[in-house]
């Protein structure tokens, strides 16, 4: 207790001492980055408490991990399987969602350290003809600031309907694309953030142009491998997660309806933008190593921590996000939401302290609040004012419009 008021003290004052001495990166919201030494202790009750609210709110099982500078710390609650009964682990693997989206981006910021993509250029380079305006850059595209339209807005309009008519289909990137392309641009290219799944696809099209391999051999050689990621997995358009794994559980729209079991499917509708399986250990290794700086050239992770304002207190890179904290800190990493599971992975900015929270429920705009708690617990410490629930308030606005309901 002592000492997690002694390191919050250290922590205010590096942050008061970074917003005096960097006054640009302030007006951004930027100047947050303490030293992980002066993080206050992570508050295992607190995120305990988190684990069993978001249960008590309708999640099947809830788990965290965070590693510390090579301490570990898990906690879990109620149920990997419903059916039979067995309790949710911290080994158990899971499907992340978007935080595939940081994988993606990585293997294309490698490419771009090889000189093999400018992130400047239009993507129509790469793919030419694929896009319908000239202007949009690989930047655009994963900052999401592209103005192409999410397809996933109206592919889950009715959540369970529009999750089974999709659940066992194989799309072609192509015919992503042209979902979106069937609906006007959001915004020119570059001038807003509007978040959209088809950036992403996009990128995974980028990526296998540009390598002549697959997206799920790029993870592989360039991310799964050099981690020694052996939770990790990249399986489309197989249904099945590999090894030991929780079961996801789709709420449905109407209020009191029993939850879908939605573990199996391709995930085709997502693929490089939501496709990929792991564990609360490998996406805790992945946000490490990718900030301490161990995936990309420092320069190109400076471009990734670029960001484009989402709200008040999130940021988005390139494929990247960024949150503020209550108490001063910001923390980098991803969440992700596919049917059944809500994920946040996310670590300091030298990549000293991570945390990786998983619910194996989604479509539950409560939950998704809830876990949001993972994070103050974990980076924050103990609190002694500002209880939980006012400090913590989920900005919806932050992902896709379709994607949470309230
Ligand atoms: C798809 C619908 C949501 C989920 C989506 N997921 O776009 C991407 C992702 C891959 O992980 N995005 C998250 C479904 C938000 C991110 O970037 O952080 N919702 C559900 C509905 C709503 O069907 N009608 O909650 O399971």
């Amino acid at each position: 207790m002592v000492s997690a008021t002694v390191g919050r003290s250290a922590v205010l004052g590096a942050v008061v001492l970074a917003l005096l001495a960097v006054p640009a990166q302030a007006a951004t919201g930027m100047a947050h980055e303490p030293a992980t030494a002066a993080l206050p202790a992570p508050d295992i009750a607190g995120l305990r408490a988190v684990l069993r609210s978001a249960v008590a709110q309708g999640a099947p099982g809830a788990m965290a991990r965070i590693d510390d500078h090579g301490t570990v710390d898990t906690a879990t609650q109620g149920y990997a399987d419903r059916s039979t009964r067995r309790a949710i682990s911290t080994v158990d693997h899971f499907r992340v969602g978007s935080v595939t989206k940081a994988f993606s981006a990585v293997v294309l910021l490698q490419l771009a350290d090889e000189h093999r993509l400018t992130l400047d250029a239009p993507v129509n380079r790469y793919l030419p003809g694929l896009l319908p305006d000239d202007r949009i850059t690989v930047r655009h595209v994963l900052s999401h600031r592209s103005g192409l339209y999410d397809y996933t807005n109206d592919m889950f309009a009715k959540s369970v309907p529009g999750f089974e008519s999709v659940r066992n289909k194989v799309f072609t990137y192509r015919q992503l694309v042209k979902l979106s392309l069937a609906k006007p641009r959001t915004n020119a290219p570059g001038a807003a953030y509007s978040y959209s799944n088809t950036n992403f696809v996009v990128a995974g099209m980028l990526i296998e142009k540009i390598t002549g391999h697959s997206v799920r051999t790029e993870y592989q050689n360039r991310i799964f491998k050099p981690l020694n990621l052996r939770d990790t997995y990249y399986v489309h358009p197989d249904t099945k997660i590999p090894g030991r794994y929780a079961r996801g559980y789709l709420t449905p729209d109407t209020a009191g309806a029993a939850l879908v079991d939605a573990t199996e499917q391709t995930v085709s509708w997502a693929q490089s933008a939501g496709a990929v399986i792991s564990s609360t250990r490998d996406l805790n290794t992945f946000f490490s190593a990718l900030l301490g700086g161990r995936l990309t050239s420092a320069a190109r992770l400076a471009e990734m921590e670029h960001w484009t304002r989402v709200n008040s207190t999130t940021g988005y890179g390139l494929g990247l996000r960024r949150r503020d904290l209550s108490c001063g800190i910001s923390v980098y990493g991803h969440t992700g939401a596919v049917q059944g599971y809500y994920t946040y992975a996310f670590t300091t900015k030298d990549g000293g302290r991570s945390l990786t929270a998983l619910a194996n429920t989604s479509n539950n705009g409560t939950v998704l609040d809830t876990m949001a708690g993972t994070l103050e617990s974990a980076f924050c410490g103990k609190r002694t004012k500002s209880p939980r629930g006012t400090a913590v308030a989920e900005r919806h606005e932050d992902v896709a419009p379709a994607v949470v309901r309230k």
